[in-house]
C-alpha cells in the first residue's frame, strides 16, 4: 500500500521515518495531504509546528465567511467543510477524518484549543487524552485533565451544577437533523447553531454563529463561546482545534501561539 507520510504527527506504522524527517526541521507549517487509514482516501489537513510542532488543526474560525450552521448537517459535520488554503481559512475537519486520526496509534491524543477575543488576547486550554467514537456511538467526546489559562469550560464550569448540565465530557456529537443531546425539551444545536458535543445545553460552542463583535445578545447564547473566560454573550474572534500524539509535548507547548495575522 502507498503511505503518505504525515508531518503533524507520528503514524505508529511509520514513526521512524518520520522522526528523522522532524529531526532535520524539514516540515513547516501548512496544508498537507494526509492518509491516517490505508483503507480511506487521503485528505487535506493544516499541520501547525509552531508551540513544540507536531499539531493537527481540525477547527478554526476566524472571520466568520465559513457558514458553519449548515443545510447538510449531520453528513457535513461528518465528512468536513470549509476552505483549506489559507492559513487562516476556516473549517472542519470532518468527525469520520478526526476519528481516524485519533484512533490511528495506540497512544492517547492531546487537545489544545487556541482563542482570541475582539482586543487581541490570547487564551489556551489543552486537554489530555481526547477521544471521539465512530459514528455508531455519535462520535462520543473524552477528555482527560485539563491545563491552560482559559479555564476549563469543556468539563462545564465551577460548580457541581453547571457541570451536570453544561460538561461536555462523554456527550455524543448533535446536530439540528440528529439530536443526541441531554435537552429533553428541544435540540440544542437549533438552539446553539453548528454542531457540537452537547449537553444540556452547553459551556463551550466553537461552532456557533459568529458575531463580528464580542458582546451579543438575542434569544440564545448561540456565539462561539468559551464560557469560562469572557461567558455565554460574548462570541470570539478566533479559535483553533488542534491534535497531536504525546510525542510531541515538551515544556514549550503552553505558549498560545497559532500564527494570527488578520
Ligand atoms: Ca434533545
Amino acid at each position: 500500500a502507498t503511505m503518505i507520510i504525515f508531518p503533524c504527527s507520528v503514524p505508529f506504522y511509520f514513526s521512524v521515518v518520520f522522526y528523522f524527517l522532524y529531526s532535520r526541521k524539514s516540515t513547516t507549517s501548512g496544508y498537507y495531504r494526509i492518509r491516517p487509514r490505508a483503507d480511506r482516501e487521503p485528505f487535506l489537513v493544516f499541520c501547525d509546528m509552531s508551540g513544540g510542532g507536531g499539531w493537527t488543526v481540525i477547527q478554526r474560525r476566524s472571520n466568520g465567511k465559513e457558514n458553519f450552521n449548515r443545510w447538510v448537517k449531520w453528513d457535513d459535520y461528518k465528512l468536513g467543510f470549509g476552505k483549506f488554503q489559507g492559513k487562516n481559512d476556516e473549517y472542519w475537519l470532518g468527525n469520520d477524518h478526526i476519528h481516524d486520526l485519533l484512533a490511528r496509534g495506540l497512544r492517547e491524543n492531546s487537545l489544545k484549543i487556541d482563542l482570541m477575543d475582539w482586543h487581541g488576547e490570547r487564551r489556551y486550554a489543552i486537554y489530555e487524552n481526547f477521544q471521539l467514537a465512530n459514528e455508531q456511538d455519535n462520535y462520543r467526546l473524552w477528555f482527560g485533565t485539563y491545563s491552560g489559562n482559559a479555564g476549563d469550560a469543556l468539563s462545564g464550569g465551577s460548580n457541581f451544577e453547571d457541570q451536570w448540565s453544561a460538561s461536555h465530557r462523554g456527550m455524543q456529537f448533535t446536530t439540528s437533523d440528529k439530536d443526541h443531546d441531554r435537552f429533553l425539551a428541544g435540540n440544542c444545536a437549533s438552539e446553539n447553531k453548528g454542531g457540537w458535543w452537547f449537553n444540556r445545553c452547553h459551556a463551550v460552542n466553537l461552532n456557533g454563529r459568529y458575531y463580528k463583535r464580542g458582546k451579543y445578545d438575542g434569544s440564545h447564547d448561540d456565539g462561539l463561546v468559551w464560557s469560562t473566560w469572557h461567558g455565554m454573550w460574548y462570541s470570539l474572534k478566533y479559535s483553533a482545534m488542534k491534535i497531536r500524539a504525546p510525542f510531541f509535548i515538551d515544556s514549550e507547548s503552553g505558549d498560545g501561539e497559532n500564527s494570527q495575522t488578520s
